[in-house]
């Protein structure tokens, strides 16, 4: 994202400031200029101050308690997991990879508690097993907080050199490094569920019926058992490692939601990462949020100029940066915590 440089002083402040300059000499004038642009850079640029986000969204005042510590995340790690991910290649649902991947996800969650929700698909290419794979960190209140993102890869490109570093590759690696960070640790708050959500792309043509498959299935059986009244909030990541991270504000997403993910994010200083533009978004947290679920999708459609890289074989490592992960990853801890206090 491109942040404007311009610090031109604007409203209540202005005018107090004015009158101030009436009784300053031409050097006394300079010198007071310079200081108030400084400081109006720094109020832009400070975290309590909000910039490219529709006025609907703007965080209440900034209360939280500002002592609680910062979260942050081992992005080193969270990048050598797309790494790692991006190596098994295309990883489209059937394929020989995307089980290779399976495989993977579960290793690295020994000690967690890790439940299937496996089934078949039925496609317009055909039957397809799909499992969604979830980690589950219980806490002490009643309640569960639902993070996901997905690990399958775009099938239609399944036979070129598309690999989904970003797309397919950033969600499942930001969910393995935050598995990292709740792992072992008492959770004083909501449970917190990690899931890799699979067959999120269409086989043939994305619509209603072609798309979707895992989370579609998810969010029945979790309204079949009951689960799905527990869920207090559902936040979805979807290529999220664009080095030039502009998190899109998604017009299907829950706004009271949306509106913590922007306070948590302004909290840690990165609301400048987030809704600078506002389009409607078709994603995996659909299934949920029709049937009633508190949700947000996390999501960068703006990958590449005019999101040119998306669904083609250029989602590649090298237009990736640690530092979103790092972003995304600590802004989603960050709502946590603000959900956990609500
Ligand atoms: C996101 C990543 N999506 C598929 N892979 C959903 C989507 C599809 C979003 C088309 C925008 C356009
Ligand atoms: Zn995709």
């Amino acid at each position: 994202m491109i942040v404007g440089m311009k610090c031109a002083p604007t409203g209540v402040k202005k005018i107090g400031q004015i009158k101030i300059l009436a009784g300053l000499c031409a050097a006394q004038m300079l010198a007071a200029c310079l200081i108030f642009t400084l400081t109006a850079c720094a109020r832009q640029n400070s975290p309590d101050t909000p910039q490219t986000v529709s006025s609907t969204l703007l965080p209440n005042a900034m209360n939280s308690d500002d002592s609680a510590p910062k979260p942050s995340i081992n992005s080193a790690r969270a990048m050598q997991y797309v790494r790692d991910v991006v190596a098994f290649g295309p990883r489209p649902i059937g394929s020989p990879n995307h089980k290779k991947l399976e495989n993977y996800i579960v290793s690295h969650l020994r000690g967690v508690t890790v439940e299937d929700d496996a089934f078949t698909a039925e496609t317009p290419e055909g039957r397809f097993p799909v499992r969604n794979i979830i980690a589950k960190f219980p806490g002490t209140r009643d309640g569960v907080i639902v993070i996901a993102g997905h690990y399958d890869t775009n099938y239609p490109l399944r036979n070129t050199a598309y690999v989904g570093a970003n797309d397919g590759g950033s969600s499942t690696a930001i969910l393995l490094e935050l598995a990292n960070q709740f792992r072992g640790k008492k959770r004083e708050g909501y449970s917190v569920w990690l899931v890799w959500t699979d067959a999120e792309e269409a086989v043939k043509q994305w619509s209603a019926t072609d798309s979707l498959y895992g989370t579609r299935h998810l969010a029945e059986s979790w309204q079949k058992d009951g689960t799905l009244k527990k869920i207090k909030a559902l936040l979805l990541t979807d290529m999220i490692a664009d080095a030039d991270l502009n998190i899109d504000q998604d017009m299907n997403s829950t706004p009271w939601l949306e509106k913590l993910v922007l306070q948590a994010a302004t909290r840690l200083g990165y609301q400048s990462h987030f809704f600078g533009r506002s389009i409607p978004v078709e994603d995996d947290h659909l299934p949920f949020l029709h049937m009633g679920v508190p949700s947000a999708d996390l999501i960068d459609l703006d990958y590449g100029y005019n999101n040119v890289f998306h669904h083609t074989p250029q989602d590649t490592l090298d237009k990736l940066s640690p530092k979103s992960l790092e972003i995304v990853g600590a802004v989603l801890m960050e709502t946590v915590r603000l959900l956990d206090k609500m």
